[in-house]
């Protein structure tokens, strides 16, 4: 092996160790608006495995809840606190701003609705990916 060839698989190995050292990267953004009486977007797409931000604001003068049970229980959730006890909503009083750190975890399509007015059509759906 010459000189320089050597100083290459070095600087290569080096490389590797600090890419292995590196900090998690940041959770990927994805976020959901609710007003008077709808979701924007209506529906939320995720990749299976890939750590998130879901960021949610309540831009309504109602109480609105993100409910989607089979959603939060397929997926790991770094702060389940800021979930109902049942892990099935967040509830959003009006002017709240939450974040909820997930990760998806079994592809499919689920159930999204907001359980005081899905009557009213506030619902919409989730797919994982
Ligand atoms: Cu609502």
């Amino acid at each position: 092996m010459n000189r320089s060839l050597a100083k290459l698989c070095l600087l290569l190995a080096i490389g590797a160790v600090a890419g292995a050292a590196a900090p998690p990267s940041q959770p990927v953004l994805n976020g959901l608006v609710m007003i008077d009486y709808k979701f924007v977007p209506d529906h939320l797409t995720f990749q299976h495995d890939v750590h998130y931000r879901l960021h949610l604001e309540n831009h309504g003068r109602q109480t609105h809840e993100m409910t989607a049970p089979t959603f939060f229980a397929t997926a790991k959730i770094d702060n389940p606190d800021v979930l109902n006890r049942e892990r099935a909503e967040i509830v959003m009083q009006p002017g709240d701003s939450k974040d909820v750190f997930l990760t998806p975890g079994k592809p499919g399509t689920y159930d999204l609705r907001c359980a005081d007015h899905d009557w009213d059509g506030m619902i919409g759906g989730i797919t994982v990916q």
